[in-house]
């Protein structure tokens, strides 16, 4: 049993739909916590930053200008093999091709308005939840 923690993104096009508690029911009767949570207007360089690994893809602009078009919910989720559990809940970055029950089947708009953002690695999970959060601000 490894408990873990992970960064999830709740993204503009949900913000605005407020729709913010439907996605994080999906994670919670999942079997994820919140432990960590804020509302945050990311800027042009901070989306940038966080999405550096993207640069060179032709979306890249794009992300960014969608990701700082609204507000975003960035928050850590706490639980057994939380990062890969949240990807589950997630579903495919594409929606036609998530599964049933997922965020992204549910509630995602388009490959690009896919509603949330979730660490792919636990390497990556530390790192992110470290762009956003003191150890302070999360609270199990
Ligand atoms: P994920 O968010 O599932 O980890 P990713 O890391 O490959 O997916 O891409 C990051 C985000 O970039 C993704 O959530 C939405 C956007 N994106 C990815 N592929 C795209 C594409 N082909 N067209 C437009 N946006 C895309
Ligand atoms: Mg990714």
């Amino acid at each position: 049993m490894t408990v873990e923690r992970t960064l999830s993104i709740i993204k503009p096009d949900a913000t605005r739909r407020n729709i913010t508690g439907k996605i994080n029911t999906v994670f919670e009767v999942g079997g994820l916590r919140v432990v960590g949570q804020k509302r945050i207007q990311l800027t042009t360089k901070q989306a940038g930053a966080f999405y550096e690994v993207h640069k060179d893809r032709p979306f890249y602009n794009e992300l960014v200008t969608f990701m700082t078009s609204a507000p975003v919910v960035v928050q850590v989720l706490e639980g057994e093999n939380a990062v890969a559990r949240h990807r589950e809940l997630m579903g495919a970055t594409n929606p036609e091709e998530a599964a049933e029950g997922t965020v992204r089947k549910l509630y995602a708009q388009s490959i690009g308005e896919n509603s949330v953002h979730g660490s792919d690695s636990l390497e990556n999970a530390e790192r992110e939840i470290a762009f956003f959060f003191a150890e302070t601000e999360i609270l199990p």
